[in-house]
């Protein structure tokens, strides 16, 4: 069924009411609509004309005050602090931290988050296949969490509730041991529970195990595609986004160049809606579903993920200027999931 019935009753209704319609950037066209405009001020991509809310030209979130920026989370790879093990493997040891944090989502829209090192989403960890890796885990909020790590490990270094170390309460810390398999693209969260809350809250990042002959060099991008539930019915998303802030490679294209490698690690952990879609313009990508083969399966321009689903997307840009990736999903793509790569010939 659609949401947007609730959707809209919060974006033309509520909302408007109370103000923050406004911050949004959402003006009325009618006694009961609100006006479309893309980052350009032109009609959104999709649907030109239909109802939905986008930033008005120039409204922007203040990242400094965020504490993070999706065009740095983009290339942001954390490897760790490195050591070498007696037996001659390599050891990575992070600190994470969870923390409660008053985000602007959107120009003027604040969200009570929960995050993992101040950020949505939490750092990209990254290693090779083998290593030791230990992760540091403190809870800075308010809630119980624990750090949940897809990939192939021990049941007491899972994450969850009542295995293991279990809960992690406020002011506790506790430390995740486990080698790093396989290789591919992975991810983390809390698993506690309501589990849909804690992640959708923003406790999740990108775990990337690289292969022990490394891919091909590339310009490598994080994209991690998830949504607000800004209203906290459960019911759907009122924002989406990828990196954190709706709209903001609409603002901020992502730059790369001409004929170079293009590797996307692309993870869906969004909530409430049961699949995301990613689609790119005037190119097509090679696909790697969950980056555990170094074979792509599919040669595409659009695929779907389902939430904890990832891939990475391989590509290059034969022509130079801007195009855009977004949602399939047309109603995701007009509240912020849609961004523009602007390709640089040189
Ligand atoms: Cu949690």
């Amino acid at each position: 069924m659609t949401l947007s019935p609730s959707r809209r009753r919060f974006l033309a209704g509520g909302a408007l009411a109370g103000g923050a319609g406004l911050a949004l950037g959402i003006t009325r066209s009618g006694s009961d609509t609100v006006a479309v405009a893309d980052a350009a001020g032109h009609p959104a991509a999709h649907g030109g004309g239909v109802e939905g809310p986008t930033f008005r030209l120039g409204a922007v979130v203040d990242h400094d005050a965020n504490g993070f920026d999706p065009t740095e989370v983009l290339r942001d790879f954390d490897y760790g602090t490195v050591s070498r093990l007696p037996d001659g493997r390599t050891a990575r040891e992070w600190e994470i931290a969870s923390g409660d944090s008053d985000l602007e989502v959107a120009p003027g829209v604040r969200f009570p988050a929960w995050t993992f090192n101040g950020r949505v989403p939490g750092p990209t960890l990254r290693c090779t296949e083998g290593d030791l890796l230990r992760v540091q885990f403190t809870n800075g909020s308010k809630h119980p969490h624990t750090v949940h790590f897809h990939g192939i490990h021990p049941a007491e270094m899972d994450g969850i509730p009542g295995i293991g170390r279990g809960l992690i309460e406020p002011g506790e810390s506790f430390t995740y041991e486990f080698d790093a398999a396989p290789f591919g693209l992975h991810l983390y969260h809390c698993h506690v529970g309501p589990l849909a809350e804690h992640i959708a809250r923003g406790l999740y990042g990108t775990f990337i195990v690289d292969p022990e002959q490394p891919r091909p060099p590339a310009d490598e991008l994080v994209m991690v595609m998830h949504g607000y539930n800004t209203t906290f019915d459960a019911e759907g998303n009122q924002l989406y986004a990828v990196n954190g802030i709706p709209f903001h490679y609409m603002h901020e294209p992502v730059r790369v160049r001409r004929d170079q490698l293009v590797r996307i690690y692309l993870v869906n952990v969004l909530e409430y809606d049961p699949i995301n879609s990613f689609h790119i313009h005037g190119n097509f990508f090679d696909y790697y579903p969950t980056g555990t083969r170094l074979e792509p399966s599919e040669f595409t321009d659009t695929i779907v993920q389902a939430q904890g689903q990832r891939g990475i997307c391989e590509l290059r840009f034969p022509h130079p200027g801007k195009f855009m990736f977004h949602a399939h999903k047309s109603e995701f793509a007009e509240l912020g999931w849609m961004g523009l790569f602007e390709v640089e010939d040189r």
